[in-house]
């Protein structure tokens, strides 16, 4: 059988959760920070350590069949490529900043200006969209500094918490493109059955990522009241307590509308409710 390969970044911000993801998947492999290579002993797959520019061409061209990666950065390389997943991850947006105070608060307002970035490629396809003649500057990090220092009237970068535009003096005005952590594929990889599985796995822990599992007691008086509140996988299931009259119900509950559903459930009558982490939920 062939075996797989799937490129991750080596150090930097996706590599621990990536690394997370895999094991979670139930992939026993060694994770030597030394290492640019790493099989997986219970799984037919082998796993690449890369910088992250460098995985969306190594999975274009086939040298590694799958790949985890920004979506920022499978645009700035513009590689052939097929999405497989979002994973929720590494999320972020690339942003025009400028100067505190400064005349520029419009795209408009960057006709004939310098821009620093180091993402040449989405920037001057933002600009050719929106009607911009500007000067990019492509530069190779340390974006942020570069109108202080007088290379750039404006900067196109990456922000997550917005902590470097602040301490930097800079302000956000226009929003480029958002980015996660992405599954990607060599075109047509979707086909292989062992990526299949793969995916497969990977879905599940996403999917018990977003669900908490949740048993609460009750008095039978209350249980349609709690019922109609639970959406649950199918119907939650509802076991006798030695109590009389009381029973433990068990389900699950979504992580986005988790501490509203608590609140309406206690005003039901729930009781003793035990929030639980889920570490797969296979459909
Ligand atoms: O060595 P290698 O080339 O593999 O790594 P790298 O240094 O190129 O990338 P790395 O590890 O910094 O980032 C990897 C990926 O994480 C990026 O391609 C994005 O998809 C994602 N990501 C998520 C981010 C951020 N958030 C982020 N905040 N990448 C970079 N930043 C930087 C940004 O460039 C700026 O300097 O963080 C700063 C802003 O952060 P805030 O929180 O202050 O707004
Ligand atoms: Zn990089």
């Amino acid at each position: 059988m062939k075996t797989l390969k799937i490129a991750i970044q080596k150090s930097g911000r996706l590599n621990e959760k990536s690394v997370e993801l895999l094991e979670h998947c139930g992939l026993t492999f060694e994770n030597y920070k030394s290492s640019l290579i790493s099989p997986v002993s219970n799984f037919p797959l082998e796993i690449l350590f890369l910088r992250d520019d460098d995985i969306p061409e190594y999975v274009q061209d086939g040298i590694a069949d799958l790949g985890i990666v920004g979506e920022n950065v499978i645009n700035e390389t513009e590689a052939e490529v097929s999405y497989l997943q979002k994973l929720g991850f590494g999320k972020c947006s690339l942003k025009i900043a400028v100067p505190n105070n400064n005349s520029i608060q419009e795209l408009s307002h960057l006709n004939g200006k310098a821009i620093a970035t180091t993402y040449p490629v989405i920037l001057g396809k933002f600009l050719k969209e929106n009607n911009i003649k500007a000067d990019i500057r492509t530069i190779s990090g340390s974006v942020e500094i570069s109108p202080g220092l007088g290379l750039s009237d404006a900067i196109c970068d990456l922000v997550s918490t917005g902590g470097t535009l602040k301490s930097n003096g800079l302000v956000a005005f226009s929003h480029v493109m958002s980015s996660e952590a992405v599954l990607i594929g060599t075109k047509g990889s979707e086909n292989s059955e062992l990526v299949k599985e793969l995916i497969q796995r990977v879905q599940s822990v996403l999917r018990a990522k977003e669900t908490k599992y949740v048993v609460l007691n009750v008095n039978k008086d209350n249980l349609p009241a709690i019922i109609k509140l639970l959406p649950g996988v199918k119907s939650p299931s509802v076991v006798p307590l030695a109590e009389a009259n009381w029973v433990a119900v068990h389900t699950v509950i979504p992580e986005h509308d988790f501490w509203g559903k608590i609140s309406q459930l206690k005003q039901a009558g729930a009781e003793g409710i035990v929030v639980m982490p889920i570490e797969k939920i296979i459909l």
